[in-house]
């Protein structure tokens, strides 16, 4: 049995002073930070996208952050401009060990978002990394990071889809919470499979 840690977007945008800051974001590095070791191979994600990115609010003039919006691929949030590719709110909090075996980037495709860590938001463009974890003979994930209800829902339930056995340390995790996400993406990674512990 192989076991990975996945770190979820532990990035100055989503930790406080950031521009899509999570509250206590900056919580989840030290606990992180400490798990790190007890792991046969650790990842980490870095959401990267290019300025004037289409989940940018920025990006759709008389558009306000956090509104819904319909792209081709069904509903998007648009978000407050974040992690632009080579910014100082992409680069990964200062603190987090990326003493990692793979960073894999997501969000770089212009007209398409990605949540999971597995396939964008179409549900159908993969990443790539379920590959690597397969060529890797990774059978287990444990997810931490940010943000809860949504990067870290949407990896955790693609992976319970894709037959791993997935485990979300909501401990080291912190969400966004709006209008009731938290609540529903822990029924969702329920649903899928995913143990919350
Ligand atoms: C995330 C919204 C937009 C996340 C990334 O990491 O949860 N959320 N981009
Ligand atoms: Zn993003």
């Amino acid at each position: 049995m192989t076991h990975a840690l996945l770190v979820i977007d532990v990035q100055n945008d989503f930790c406080p002073g950031g521009a899509l800051a999570v509250a206590q974001g900056d919580q989840v590095v030290a606990p992180i930070n400490a798990m790190m070791d007890a792991f046969d191979a650790v990842i980490l994600t870095q959401d990267w996208h290019p300025a004037g990115h289409s989940s940018f609010a920025g990006t759709h003039p008389g558009k306000a952050p956090f509104e819904l919006i319909q792209m081709p691929y069904g509903p998007q949030v648009l978000w407050p401009d974040h992690c632009v590719q080579g910014t100082k709110g992409a680069a990964f909090h200062p603190d987090l060990r990326t003493d990692a075996d793979l960073i894999i980037r997501k969000g770089f495709r212009s007209d398409i978002d990605s949540y999971s860590a597995f396939f964008e938001n179409d549900q159908s463009t993969p990443t790539g990394l379920e590959g690597y974890l397969n060529t890797r003979g990774i059978t287990q994930l444990t997810m931490v990071g940010l943000a809860t209800d949504f990067c870290v829902h949407f990896s955790a339930v693609d992976a319970a889809r894709l037959g791993f056995d997935v485990t979300v340390r909501t401990a080291a995790c912190r969400a966004i919470d709006l209008d009731g996400s938290l609540a529903a993406a822990e029924t969702a990674m329920r649903e899928a499979g995913v143990t919350l512990a």
